[in-house]
């Protein structure tokens, strides 16, 4: 990491954040959740803080508070001073809503706009914008960010992609903002449409929203001639732009309006360099501000300036989700992990990890992809490859697994968040 450590991974301004954290701690006590919460703990005035080891003491906000809540329990704001609601993605059980005021939303487009300009993108810029629209954030949030910013928006959303490459080249498009599978998805489509690459003006990809590997980065500047950068965020925070790289690509700086921690699996702070549960907390959101947030992704701090001047706390990619890990005869298992090893071998990363037992052992048979390409090599060629794929993969997960060559295109693209495990476990019980 290229970021020079000044402070010994502890914030600047130590009085000025406490200050900041406070304001947050204001906002929600009046909120029967936290009220009961800190009243536990003997906080019931936010000038109780001391100290980031007071902050500290604070109990942890969980998805599962959210729920309780539903729908607009942790607001902070009366409904009439809410101009916008995004709710989560989830499959199961209730969503999790998160409003904003007018303020929140000026907020969030400034965050987004300031982020954007680090990595080149003007008012020049025509910002293709395929992360879906609606309650997800990722549509609305760029398409405020680029606004503000005064870039050319081309809301198109998510999905019919022969679209998207017609549009990409007639529109003069710039920029891509959209997830990497989707990216991808859209490189292989390209290389079919008949469109060829010097037609378009393609320069920059914003992606984000689902973890992806160093690997999957290359591909995808490669395939598209461009430079990718990484954005983070989640709906319960803001949405996209909690944080973004800078043109280093040497991780992504935090938005000063977060304030971020790492904690260990028991919920103990981890110093800056290690890695651990990222925990966030707002600053200065009004509608929905959230304390010490459990976002589940597996990230580490380092705290310092960037040789693009940003100073402060910068995270390392997120390499997965507590929720994604696998235990698999024991051991853990992250998607990004086999991602790394298929990308080494020459493979593309259209895969799927399919977790199932046989009486009592649990196996991990991992599809791969093969291109049109390999499709006709020879068959002792492939067995070859599919060999040192299975060894590299058992190297890097400490475990045996089935590896099964599928057929080009058999594996389902995605237009949004790439599913990458089935876990028939789970329907087994
Ligand atoms: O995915 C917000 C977003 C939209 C971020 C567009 C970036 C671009 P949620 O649907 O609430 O919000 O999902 C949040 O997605 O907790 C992570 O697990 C994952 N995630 C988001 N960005 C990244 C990333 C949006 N850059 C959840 N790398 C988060 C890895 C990411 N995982």
């Amino acid at each position: 990491m290229d970021i020079v450590n000044d402070t010994k991974g502890t914030y600047q301004d130590e009085e000025q954040l406490l200050k900041s954290l406070r304001k947050t701690v204001e906002r929600v006590l009046p909120i029967a959740h936290y009220q009961e919460g800190y009243g536990r703990i003997g906080t019931t005035r936010a000038e109780d803080i001391k100290s980031l080891k007071d902050f500290q003491r604070l109990p942890l906000t969980t998805k599962e508070d959210l729920r309780k809540n539903y729908p607009f329990g942790l607001f902070a704001e009366p409904m009439e001073n809410i101009v916008r609601l995004h709710a989560s993605s989830g499959t199961t059980g209730k969503p999790t809503v998160v409003g904003y005021t007018r303020q929140d939303i000026i907020l969030w487009s400034k965050i987004v706009a300031d982020e954007l300009k680090r990595v080149g993108v003007t008012k020049r810029d025509v910002v293709q914008i395929a992360y879906g629209y609606g309650l997800f954030t990722g549509g609305m949030g760029l398409h405020y960010g680029c606004e503000e910013l005064g870039a050319i928006v081309v809301p198109i959303s998510g999905g019919n992609t022969a679209r998207q490459l017609m549009l990409m080249r007639d529109f003069g498009t710039t920029v891509l903002a959209c997830t990497p599978s989707y990216a991808l998805y859209l490189a292989e489509s390209l290389e079919e449409s008949g469109i060829s690459r010097d037609e378009l003006k393609l320069k920059i990809g914003i992606f984000g929203a689902e973890p992806w590997t160093e690997g999957m980065r290359e591909e995808v500047e490669a395939r598209l001639g461009i430079k990718a950068y990484d954005i983070y965020g989640l709906s319960e925070i803001m949405g996209p732009g909690v944080a973004l790289e800078c043109s280093a690509q040497q991780g992504l700086h935090i938005d000063e309006h977060f304030y971020p921690e790492i904690l260990d699996a028991e919920g103990n702070p981890l110093p800056s360099g290690e890695r651990g549960e990222l925990v966030i907390t707002s600053i200065d959101k009004e509608g929905f501000p959230v304390l010490r947030y459990r976002t589940k992704d597996l990230t580490t701090l380092h705290y310092g300036t960037c040789s693009c001047g940003h100073v402060g706390w910068t995270m390392e990619r997120v390499s997965a989700r507590v929720d994604d890990m696998l235990i698999i005869r024991g051991v853990n298992v992250f998607p990004s992990q086999v991602e790394e090893a298929i990308l080494l071998e020459g493979f593309e990363p259209h895969y799927l990890l399919v977790v199932y037992r046989v009486g009592n052992l649990d196996q991990l048979e991992v599809q791969v992809e093969v291109n049109e390409t390999t499709f006709f090599d020879e068959v002792r060629e492939l067995e070859g490859r599919q060999d040192r794929l299975r060894k590299r993969i058992e190297d890097a997960l400490g475990i045996s697994v089935k590896i099964r060559l599928v057929e080009p295109k058999s594996i389902p693209r995605s237009e949004g968040k790439a599913v990458r495990v089935i876990d028939k476990r789970k329907k087994e019980g």
